[in-house]
């Protein structure tokens, strides 16, 4: 089998699609492609233009949802989605709420920080910044924290697609210099603290600090 990744390494859901790789142990190749004007050959496998998409051999597989199941699926171990038809079902939808609600409010820093300016050629606009820290995040990040309780990951007391998917946007959060107050929400930090160095994530982390001071200059 040989896999092959499109999609920069700075995108939250190339990165949801890394990780869980690197749970799984799976090397491949990656292409680092940017989703900017995307070539029509790319729109024949990704009619949306977006990233990632990932090919096995002649298979073809766009949106990060759909590559994680089939990975799943394909590499039954170590299991990152829960057998129990209820945990199952909230993995999902903690999948949903980070990919579609909480990055909203948690991509703006890294919007306005890192990529307007360094790969945009743009100003940030700190007020958008503002209006997301003190607005939008804030209800998210209370119910994570509810939600967690005394449990260590978001479902079924292990580490799964959950954790993965949150975890990732809280990556792009950190990358835009965004932070959890400890002292607000006290398990959520602990929590996203957990997820991030977990050799999957951290390794993953340390090349685009790497790559983004590179491009700072
Ligand atoms: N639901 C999709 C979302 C993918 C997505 O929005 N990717 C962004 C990069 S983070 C993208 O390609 N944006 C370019 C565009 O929307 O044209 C997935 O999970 O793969």
């Amino acid at each position: 089998m040989s896999l092959k990744l499109i999609g920069a390494p700075i995108s939250p859901f190339v990165r949801k699609v890394r990780v869980l790789l690197a749970e799984k142990g799976l090397s491949y190749e990656h292409d680092p492609m940017v989703p900017f004007g995307v070539s029509d050959e790319y729109k024949r496998m990704h009619p949306l233009g977006k990233i990632p998409v990932l090919t096995d051999g002649d298979k073809v597989i766009p949106d990060s949802t759909a590559i994680c199941v089939y990975l799943e699926k394909t590499h039954a171990e170590p299991a990152l989605y829960p057998s129990d038809a209820y945990e199952l079902a909230r993995a999902i939808w903690y999948e949903e709420f980070a990919d579609s609600g909480f990055i909203v409010g948690t991509i703006v820093p890294f919007q306005e920080r890192v990529l307007g300016p360094l790969f945009l050629k743009r100003e940030g606009d700190e007020a958008k910044v503002e209006t997301a820290l003190k607005e939008t995040i804030p209800p998210y990040f209370d119910y994570l924290e509810r939600e967690l309780g005394e449990d260590d990951w978001l479902v079924g007391s292990r580490f799964s697609i959950a954790d993965i998917a949150t975890g990732t946007q809280f990556v792009n959060f950190a990358h835009g210099r965004g932070e959890v107050d400890a002292e607000r929400w006290p398990r959520l930090a602990a929590y996203v603290e957990r997820v991030l160095t977990r050799p999957s994530f951290k390794a993953i982390i340390e090349e685009e600090q790497a790559l983004l001071k590179d491009m700072a200059g």
